[in-house]
């Protein structure tokens, strides 16, 4: 058995009996009321999910596991799917083991480049990744196992094997398709020494110039790897997994969510905004022309990409960690320099607007503009570096549902008639 095998198996014994004993002890306490506002609102606030991978306090931001993103960003996509899966950072022998693990799967069988080949020559990225692992669903082992019959208490086993198996995938899928639909040549096949980032950027073909685009990329996988319980793709992809549809269904399900403009989507938007204002002002804007820029595209009726979140309510330590980025390698940037110039005036300007509870940007404010520096361009293609590493996240999710053996995921709705009989 595998070091992390060994580890969940220890840890998923501990983690039932805490909520066996919680259950019994605390079964009945009230966790949220709804109202009626709630429920026609998104249902926002509403606490009724469980989600131990990370959490995002509202005036904090992104904690995974315990540690605030702020002390994990110097870490590695393979520290933090360890941490996610088991609560822990790795220990060296761990580490060296887990990341074995990943590298030993990365081979993309043939018929994904086939089918992917066959899509329409402008098909969204978005909807090509959500193809591409719809595609293997052929290759579940949970799916399989399930077939000839499993108990209920190791359908987690096979889970974390689709888990591992998809994210040792994703970088040279996510690549592929960065070549095949930009036109890039010949897609490049995985090196099996590389660890998950560098080989990433050595599958799209990107100069890493040094080290420094391996270095974003780093912070980025990291950066996005999971949000709590609720958001769309998390909320999703937990919704399908939880009627034991297998990891290949939920988590292509969960990217569809994500390629929403108001979600992963939104840094795709950001920069094409950003872009816009460049090219209408000739250059980075002074900050009379952001505030008109900003009154412009909110009395049209759209809203400022990349500001305002559902839950956090000050300044997203993701966006900070990207600016702080920029700031060391390229400050002169002109993209770079609208972005912070962009922080600098629209917070004040959203503030005037009653209706938006956070004024503040999200990760998705600066994170394109980060990849538009080292020369990846195409801004359609942002929202699949996200989803590499929101894969982390939502397998890491799954998991954790499958050990905890948690049901079908089936709130009631209730109609109109109901709520005006209320009274
Ligand atoms: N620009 C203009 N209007 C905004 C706004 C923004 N950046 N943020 C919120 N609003 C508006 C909402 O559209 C809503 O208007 P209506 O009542 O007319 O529909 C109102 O303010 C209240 O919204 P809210 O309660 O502050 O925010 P929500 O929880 O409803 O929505 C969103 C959160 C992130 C969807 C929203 O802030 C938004 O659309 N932002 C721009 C898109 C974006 O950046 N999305 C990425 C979010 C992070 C993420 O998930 N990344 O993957």
């Amino acid at each position: 058995m595998t070091i992390i095998f060994e580890k969940l198996t220890k840890k998923i014994e501990l983690w039932r009996n805490e909520a066996k004993e919680i259950l019994q002890k605390d079964g009945n306490k009230i966790l949220s009321e709804v109202t009626v506002a709630q429920a026609y609102g998104g249902m926002r606030g509403v606490r009724a999910l469980i989600c131990d991978t990370s959490r995002v306090p509202q005036d904090q931001g992104l904690i995974i596991r315990g540690t605030h993103l702020n002390q994990l960003v110097n870490k590695t996509p393979e520290e933090i799917f360890y941490l996610l899966l088991t609560g822990e950072l790795p220990a060296k022998e761990e580490l060296s083991e887990f990341s074995f693990e990943i590298k030993k799967r990365k081979h993309v069988p043939g018929y994904v480049w086939d089918v992917l080949k066959a899509m329409p020559k402008d098909s969204h990225p978005m909807a090509m990744l959500g193809t591409a692992i719809l595609v293997m669903q052929n290759e579940s082992e949970f799916s399989r196992e399930y077939e000839k019959g499993i108990k209920k208490e190791d359908y987690w086993k096979y889970t974390l094997e689709d888990a591992l198996n998809i994210v040792a995938k994703i970088p040279a899928i996510a690549a592929g398709i960065y070549r095949l639909r930009f036109n890039k040549g010949e897609i490049i096949l995985p090196d099996p020494d590389m660890d998950w980032t560098g080989d990433y950027v050595h599958m799209l073909g990107i100069d890493s110039r040094g080290n420094e685009f391996n270095d974003l990329m780093r912070l980025y996988l990291v950066a996005h790897c999971d949000h709590e319980g609720g958001n769309v793709s998390a909320l999703t992809t937990q919704t399908i997994n939880s009627a034991l549809s297998d990891l290949y269904y939920s988590l292509s399900g969960g990217f569809s969510g994500l390629a929403g403009p108001l979600h992963g989507l939104a840094n795709q938007e950001s920069l094409k905004w950003i872009l816009e204002i460049i090219e209408k002002y000739g250059g980075a804007p002074t900050y009379e022309q952001l505030k008109e820029i900003t009154w412009n595209t909110l009395n049209s009726g759209k809203v400022i990409p990349g500001y305002g979140h559902a839950v956090l309510r000050v300044t997203d330590p993701r966006f900070e960690a990207f600016l702080d980025f920029g700031k060391k390698h390229f400050p002169d940037d002109p993209i770079f320099l609208t972005v912070t110039r962009i922080f600098e005036v629209v917070p004040e300007e959203l503030k005037k607007v009653e209706k938006i509870k956070n004024p503040w940007p999200n990760v998705d404010a600066a994170s394109g503009s980060m990849l538009y520096h080292y020369g990846l361009t195409e801004f359609s293609y942002y929202t699949v570096v996200f989803a590499v590493s929101r894969s982390l996240g939502l397998s890491a999710q799954a998991v954790v549902n499958r050990a905890m053996l948690n049901p079908i995921i089936r709130p009631k709705s209730i109609t109109t008639k109901y709520i005006q009989e209320l009274s």
